[in-house]
């Protein structure tokens, strides 16, 4: 805690820090909140930034600045009210950034949103008022003048992600290639129809945008009537494909089950939830979005859960160096649930086309 307080300290919060406890379930950053003692002073969140991961913290802290203070104008052009909880605002240090460096660790502080709450589940009614949020997050970031670095260079490319499951499995450093043959297999024998969009790319017909690139459900902030306040995390915010949000957001949201759930039967694809985060998507991002990403979409859905399927099987084969695991097979069940969860999108392709033709007719 003392040395949590100090660090705090570099970032003059108002009022008193009265305590000092972790937040949330990210996978990746260690979160705290910092609750202070007068009702009049905000509390605020620390957060240590997991520079084995990002390692460009400054290009990291100056894309979030930037976004933020773009959202930030646009909220205010757009007359909007509440702005403090639309969108982030990131204290600066004593060095003049909105990072600090103590010994090998990276730390920032941001203003705690007040009233705001955060799900792991939610219904098709908040699903389509995230639907909508998210068409308007992509449509606000269309004319960001500075230019973002990609946080994680390559972040959603698919063909990257399969080529680091073959080194995984070459090296098989943990001696674990042999229990997961059965998902190997059936990896490889989608891995071409999953790539399609890294051919679209370079073939030119499907653009990149900025995208926020980590849209899970419990990544959005809302109000007490389920209106969506704000997206947060926003360390992956870089040009992407647009199926980066739409797809993990329904990864996360449309399964019935929990991404890491150890009950196969509780994973499946909610087609109710697929279909009310897609009417709110479409009716803002309709605007912007091309034929090829609109028809694509089911495709979107699909590569996600395959996506995660990749990254988590990735690291299990890799003795867990990535992701906060909870104890030792859990990249492996986690692999698991993201492999039914696929199986479970896969079956639903023509209906959600189907859904699709007529949101847009
Ligand atoms: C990580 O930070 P967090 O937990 O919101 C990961 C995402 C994965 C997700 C899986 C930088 O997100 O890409 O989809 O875990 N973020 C990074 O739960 O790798
Ligand atoms: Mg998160």
């Amino acid at each position: 805690m003392n040395e949590l307080l100090s660090i705090v300290a570099h970032f003059h919060p108002q009022g008193t820090v009265n305590e000092i406890r972790p937040l949330g379930s990210g996978l990746i950053n260690d979160t705290y909140k910092v609750v202070t003692a007068e009702a009049d002073a905000p509390d605020y969140v620390l957060q240590r930034i997991n520079h084995a991961i990002f390692q460009d913290v400054d290009g990291l802290q100056r894309n979030i600045e930037a976004v933020t203070a773009h959202i930030r104008r646009k909220l205010e052009e757009r007359g909007e009210t509440d702005i403090d909880r639309k969108v982030l605002h990131f204290l600066t240090a004593d060095n003049g950034k909105t990072y600090w460096k103590e010994g090998d660790a990276y730390w920032r502080v941001m203003v705690f949103i007040p009233r705001a709450k955060t799900y792991e589940t939610v219904n098709p009614e908040y699903s389509y008022c995230a639907g909508k949020a998210f068409g308007q997050f992509e449509a606000m970031l269309a004319d960001v003048s500075e230019p973002l670095v990609e946080t994680i260079p390559d972040f959603h490319n698919m063909e990257l992600r399969l080529r680091q499951l073959r080194e995984a499995v070459s090296a098989d450093a943990a001696g674990r290639v042999k229990e997961v043959s059965h998902y190997l297999e059936e990896i490889e024998r989608h891995a071409d129809e999953m790539c399609k969009a890294e051919r679209m790319h370079r073939e030119g017909v499907l653009p990149k945008r900025i995208c926020h690139c980590d849209t899970k459900v419990n990544n959005m902030m809302f109000d007490e009537d389920g209106n969506v306040l704000c997206v947060i995390d926003l360390d992956t915010v870089m040009p992407s494909y647009v199926f980066s949000d739409y797809g993990d957001f329904l990864r996360t949201a449309a399964n019935t089950g929990a991404e890491d759930d150890r009950d196969l039967d509780h994973v499946s694809f909610n087609m109710d939830i697929f279909r009310a985060f897609t009417r709110g998507y479409l009716e803002s991002a309709r605007s912007f979005l091309l034929p090829v990403e609109v028809e694509n979409l089911p495709y979107a859905a699909a590569l996600f859960p395959y996506m995660q399927c990749v990254r988590f099987l990735a690291d299990y084969l890799n003795g867990d160096t990535y992701y906060k695991i909870a104890y030792p097979e859990h990249n492996l069940v986690r692999t698991a649930a993201q492999f039914k969860l696929w199986q479970s999108v896969k079956e639903h392709q023509d209906e959600m086309q189907a859904f699709i033709n007529e949101c847009m007719a």
